[in-house]
């Protein structure tokens, strides 16, 4: 038995125990005071029997069908030699680029990849797309695209989402008030991207609510809030925040409670929010009794919570959940009105921020230094896409859309090679989705696993795990460096992308940019050399490569004090300004207003969402489904593995309902029932859980697609991917985000007999 010194993973840092060639375990990282119950799934994936051993074709590409309308997912897979693998990929990638441009090779490549920064799949898919003529990328991402897209209008930078945040030490010593939209999760605590060392938000919680900080979980979902919190919960029907916020604002107004000094000094158009509020614009007073009606929280609640948020030193945080639903730009540019008319912007501890229940590291205070990370090579050509158009660029060549102010019109894909992502996880109405692959000449896939992505490509290329190669893991949220050194000897013929890129490349004949000529142990100690000499550049002393590789870890210890975000600005505006147009924060944008999109005009309003409880469809459709981010994986990783399956319900994913919805149609725990509306249908495992609001259902993403009839797009999903459910429309046209969240359903118990399940298991192969 050897154990080696510490390994990363988006879930956490651990020590990896092997024995004879295979994973038996895995240690916490030591200096972890909460290590993720994900650890234990990590053997399990690694020798998973999902894990593709050579490359592989699907027979009728290999017969020459290149697209023309077949659905994929439905044919059976050749085995290949890499050497063919190889040059089928480099004829494809020329051929295309010769016929229709480079623009029509898509390689946005949107995904997580793993932890290890130099073997990061994305990043070496995109260098050697780069180096072979260039291709179509992804702009933004999953996560917060509509935020990311409004803020730098609005506050004129998107450290308010991504980090630094207002710091959680700040909170316990100076808020009294928290009010957490979307709760506080530890669930979502578990990962970092890049890896964490170290995870502190539950510890967090719970030191804000010893000190006596007041936590009100404003949700759908009374467990988006950790019991440690001793928090209120303030159940709010999904998609309605933005109406909550202008109700309060609206008490804010009528009671002379906002802080009109403020908003003169550091805001410009708060009149006319102010005017939006108190019913000038539209004639509809944004009452607490008008909010009531939206949101279904009581007046009374309403303007107690307004009163007490103006006269406490309060935080405001949303999860990035609210801005990933119809419209979502308008709650995250209303928290920040809101917050400048409560004028705690800038103090310690008070304010307004976005994330600090999203991921761990938000909000824990770090050295402002650049993580180790390979750059990617210029792209030649201009050519992407917001991150979310994916199913309507496949479907509109050449048509034209909005995004941000600029009219553009999206590329003609023919081909598409993913590395190191899941749209079949990610992408939202994956129905509609396949249904549009189907248009494509080529789908190139490199992955570790037989996930639904790999079943439904032409080529398969097989990569190793972390573990199986040298890498360095580094996270822009941790401070720690760690050295991945190789554990495990690489799966039957799964190679690294980086060398079987370099020959791809040297078939394309452009391997030297794209190697630039170094090798991957010469790699790994120029891009820790970087960083170590930025890290010196700012004060910080790292070991040098040798003596980092032998101790296997470097902490980068934090600051003293960390950043209070906008403190500068607030005490001096005329001095320091924000980077927005006018220098202060920008309640109505003169710019937004110029685009001239009826949805998302020059300020914060009120859109009731398509998809609501509140709206028609609900008579049809009468349970909003939360698509939320899974306890039990990453996304779609590890659901292959322990933690994941346990969780299953008949080998379904769950689906949380309340007992009286249950009951309403003859459900009982662990039933098993379709979940459906008109763009899909799938099964589900029933856990009962009577904190949900009445109306509400949760499931979590990322139970890989398991259609009962693969390669017929809009069959049943045996297993419960959601995204058979979820819409696909841009947040609007500014951000063009995903709207998940917004997504009604219907659910009946499933009284036939239960298909199997058989994505966990490898595909069928021709003889
Ligand atoms: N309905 C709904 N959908 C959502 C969301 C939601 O809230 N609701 N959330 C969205 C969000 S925020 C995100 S970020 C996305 C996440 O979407 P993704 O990032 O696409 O999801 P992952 O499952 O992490 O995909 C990473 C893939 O990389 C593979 N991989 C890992 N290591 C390697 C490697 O070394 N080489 C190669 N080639 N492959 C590797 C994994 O097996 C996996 O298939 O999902 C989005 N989708
Ligand atoms: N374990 C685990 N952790 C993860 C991930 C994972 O896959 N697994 N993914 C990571 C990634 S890529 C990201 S981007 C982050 C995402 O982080 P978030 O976006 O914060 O996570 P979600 O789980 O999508 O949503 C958080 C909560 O918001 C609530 N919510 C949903 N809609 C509404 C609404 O309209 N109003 C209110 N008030 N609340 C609402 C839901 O009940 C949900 O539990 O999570 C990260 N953390
Ligand atoms: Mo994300």
């Amino acid at each position: 038995m050897t154990e080696l010194t510490p390994h990363a993973a988006h879930w956490g840092a651990f020590t990896a125990v092997v024995t004879d060639g295979r994973l038996v375990g895995v240690r916490p990282f030591p200096g972890d005071p909460n290590p993720p119950a994900l650890l234990a799934s990590i053997p399990d994936a690694v020798h998973a029997p999902t894990r593709i051993d050579r490359p592989h074709v699907r027979r009728g590409w290999l017969d020459g069908d290149r697209g023309g309308g077949t659905p994929r997912g439905g044919e059976a897979f050749v085995p290949v030699a890499w050497e063919d693998a190889i040059r089928l990929v480099a004829d494809e990638v020329a051929r295309v680029r010769a016929e229709h441009g480079p623009a029509s090779i898509f390689g946005g490549s949107y995904g997580w990849s793993s932890a290890g920064r130099f073997h990061h799949a994305r990043t070496q898919l995109q260098r050697l797309l780069s180096a072979a003529g260039g291709y179509t990328g992804q702009l933004t991402n999953y996560s917060y695209a509509a935020g990311m897209t409004l803020m730098p209008h609005v506050v004129g930078t998107n450290d308010v989402i991504a980090g630094p945040v207002v710091e959680w030490r700040d909170i316990v010593a100076h808020a009294r008030l928290m009010l957490c939209f979307g709760g506080i999760l530890p669930r979502n605590g578990q990962i970092t991207a890049g890896g964490a060392g170290r995870h502190e938000m539950a510890g967090w919680v719970e030191r804000a609510a010893r000190a006596g900080v007041r936590l009100v979980n404003i949700s759908p979902v009374r467990g988006d809030m950790p019991d440690s919190a001793s928090a209120e919960w303030l159940p709010i029907r999904p998609g309605t925040d933005t109406a909550l916020m202008l109700g309060m604002a609206h008490v804010l107004f009528a009671e002379g409670l906002a802080d009109r000094a403020f908003l003169a000094r550091c805001t410009t158009g708060w009149e006319r929010v102010r005017d939006y509020v108190l019913g000038a614009v539209d004639g509809v007073a944004k009452t607490p009794v008008w909010a009531a009606a939206e949101t279904g929280i009581p007046a009374e609640r309403i303007v107690a919570l307004a009163r007490d948020c103006a006269t406490q030193p309060t935080i405001m945080t949303a999860a990035w959940s609210l801005q990933r639903a119809e419209r979502g730009e308008q709650p995250f540019w209303m928290l920040v009105a809101l917050a400048a008319m409560l004028g705690q912007i800038g103090r310690p501890g008070c304010g307004f921020g976005f994330g600090h229940a999203s991921m761990n590291g938000m909000g824990i205070a770090r050295a402002e230094l650049p993580s180790v990370s390979l750059p990617g090579l210029p792209n030649p050509v201009q050519s992407w896409i917001p991150v979310a158009r994916l199913t309507e660029m496949l479907e509109r060549p050449g048509g034209e859309y909005d995004y941000n102010g600029r009219r553009l019109a999206y590329p003609d894909a023919r081909l598409v090679w993913w590395a190191g992502g899941n749209p079949l996880h990610h992408h939202q109405d994956l129905n509609r989705l396949l249904r549009a692959w189907a248009r494509l000449e080529t789908i190139i896939v490199s992955e570790p696993w037989w996930n639904s992505l790999a079943r439904h490509a032409d080529i398969v290329l097989p990569a190793t795990t972390t573990l199986e190669r040298d890498d360095i893991g580094s996270a822009a949220r941790d401070r720690f460096v760690l050295a991945m050194k190789r554990a495990l000897p690489r799966y039957a013929q799964a190679r690294d992308e980086f060398d079987y890129m370099a020959d791809i490349a040297d078939a394309l004949g452009v391997r030297e940019r794209f190697t630039q000529q170094r090798d991957a142990a010469t790699w790994l100690r120029v891009l820790y050399g970087r960083s170590r000499d930025a890290a010196l550049r700012g004060g910080v002393d790292m070991p040098d490569f040798d003596a980092f590789w032998q101790a296997g870890a470097v902490e980068i210890p934090p600051p003293e004090r960390g950043a209070v975000p906008f403190a500068a600005f607030v005490r001096d505006p005329e001095a320091v300004k924000l980077n927005t147009p006018s220098g202060r924060i920008e309640l109505y944008s003169e710019t937004i207003a110029g685009f001239g999109y009826d949805d998302c005009p020059g300020h914060p309003v009120w859109f009731a969402p398509r998809e609501y409880l509140g709206g028609a469809l609900a008579e049809q459709y009468p349970l909003h489904l939360l698509t939320s981010q899974p306890a039990t994986r990453l996304h779609s990783q590890l659901d292959q593995a322990r933690v994941s399956l346990e969780s299953k319900v008949r080998g379904r994913e769950p689906i949380r309902l309340h007992p009286d919805d249950a009951a309403a149609r003859g459900i009982a725990e662990g039933d098993v029932v379709r979940v459906f509306n008109d763009r899909g249908a799938c099964l589900a495992g029933v856990r009962l859980d009577d904190g949900l609001l009445r109306g509400v259902a949760v499931m979590s993403t990322g139970a890989w697609l398991d259609p009962e009839q693969p390669g017929v797009p809009g069959s049943l999903c045996v297993h419960g991917n959601v995204n058979v459910l979820t819409q696909d429309v841009g947040t609007s046209r500014l951000g063009q985000g995903p709207s998940a969240q917004s997504c009604l359903v219907q659910v009946a118990r499933w009284e036939g007999t239960l298909p199997e399940i058989t994505v966990h298991r490898p595909p069928e192969l021709a003889a």
